[in-house]
């Protein structure tokens, strides 16, 4: 019997068809709160839900960098389209607003949707602290963390199927044990100036720089090599021109290499994150345990699921004395 021939006035479901398939604008977006303002990267992360949609949604917009490929004299930057409003002036100095033409206007949109609480403390403002991790304390708390969060790789097992982002592959190798995929990171516009790549390898056991032996290194060697010469030959830039590296911790435990260019301070590039790949290499070539052996530093957030846990070992002290 349902629950309406019984009286009972069910509520009425809310669609959940994927909200990518077709969203055309965020008219439907409510806002539930800001996570964080960074006025720095000109970046906001909002919080709230999509009508007719269950779950929450993060929305991250992000005022995109100029593209030196559009500053030409001829470009639309100067064109009459484009308004002028004059703050003010004085002697030689003239403060402005200028508008220009749409197509030169865009901010980048990120939705997450339905978006998890791991999602919603990534992109909220919090205290951070340093955790040095020797290889004990990798192995009685990350490690169990990282095996029972279980955190959801659906999206990295997509790209190396195929089923999403296949148009947008930069390069390809199929082996099974030093194959890689290589695409255009999410947080990339597309400027030349901002470029951000992503190689993620096709073996699915290595969980982050921790699993590295000298066993990898044709693995390592070969994202390097290939995923050198694709963005050489694509977008004209030299090996010296990149910034190749990992990130420890990582969000997402299936290994994989950020190539972002030298002169774009992409988020995550500061010393407590990064692991430059060939500084990687090298110390794998001197010692093929390296990665097991050392004290590797990463950085913890407060309201973190596994920051409790380093608190309760004495590993970190809360600040406040809370
Ligand atoms: P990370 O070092 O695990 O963590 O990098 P981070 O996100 O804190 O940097 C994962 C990288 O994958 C990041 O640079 C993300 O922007 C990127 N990324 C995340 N997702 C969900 C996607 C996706 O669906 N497609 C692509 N192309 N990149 C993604």
């Amino acid at each position: 019997m349902s629950l309406e021939s019984q009286g009972i006035q069910s509520k009425k479901p809310k669609l959940n068809l994927n909200l990518h398939e077709n969203i055309k604008d965020l008219s439907e977006f409510k806002l539930g709160s800001v996570l964080q303002n960074s006025t720095n990267r000109k970046v906001v992360c909002l919080r709230g839900s999509f009508q007719s949609k269950e779950g929450e949604a993060v929305v991250i917009l992000e005022k995109t960098a100029f593209s030196v490929d559009d500053l030409t004299s001829d470009s639309k930057f100067f064109c009459e389209k484009n308004q002028l409003e004059k703050i003010f002036h004085n002697d030689v100095y003239g403060d402005y607003k200028y508008f220009p033409i749409q197509e030169l206007n865009s901010i980048k949109a990120t939705i997450i949707h339905p978006a998890t609480e791991k999602h919603i403390a990534k992109y909220s403002s919090q205290t951070f602290y340093i955790i040095e991790e020797t290889p004990d304390i990798y192995f009685e708390i990350v490690l169990p963390h990282i095996t029972d969060q279980k955190f959801d790789l659906q999206w990295v097992y997509n790209i190396l199927e195929h089923k999403s982002e296949s148009d947008r592959i930069l390069v390809e190798d199929t082996d099974p044990n030093n194959g890689f995929v290589m695409v255009p990171d999410l947080k990339w516009n597309g400027e030349i100036d901002t470029l951000y790549f992503l190689a993620i390898i096709k073996k699915i056991n290595i969980k982050s720089i921790r699993d590295l032996t000298s066993d990898h290194l044709p693995l390592l060697k070969n994202i390097r090599d290939k995923g050198i010469a694709a963005i050489k030959n694509k977008y004209g830039l030299e090996s010296s021109d990149l910034r190749i590296y990992f990130h420890y911790q990582p969000s997402f435990y299936h290994l994989h290499v950020h190539f972002t260019y030298l002169r774009h301070e992409a988020p995550g590039i500061l010393t407590e994150r990064a692991h430059l790949l060939t500084t990687v290499i090298n110390n794998i070539e001197l010692l093929s345990d390296y990665y097991q052996r050392s004290t590797i530093p990463f950085v913890v957030r407060e309201n973190d699921k596994w920051f409790d846990k380093f608190v309760e070992k004495g590993i970190v002290k809360r600040r406040n004395g809370i």
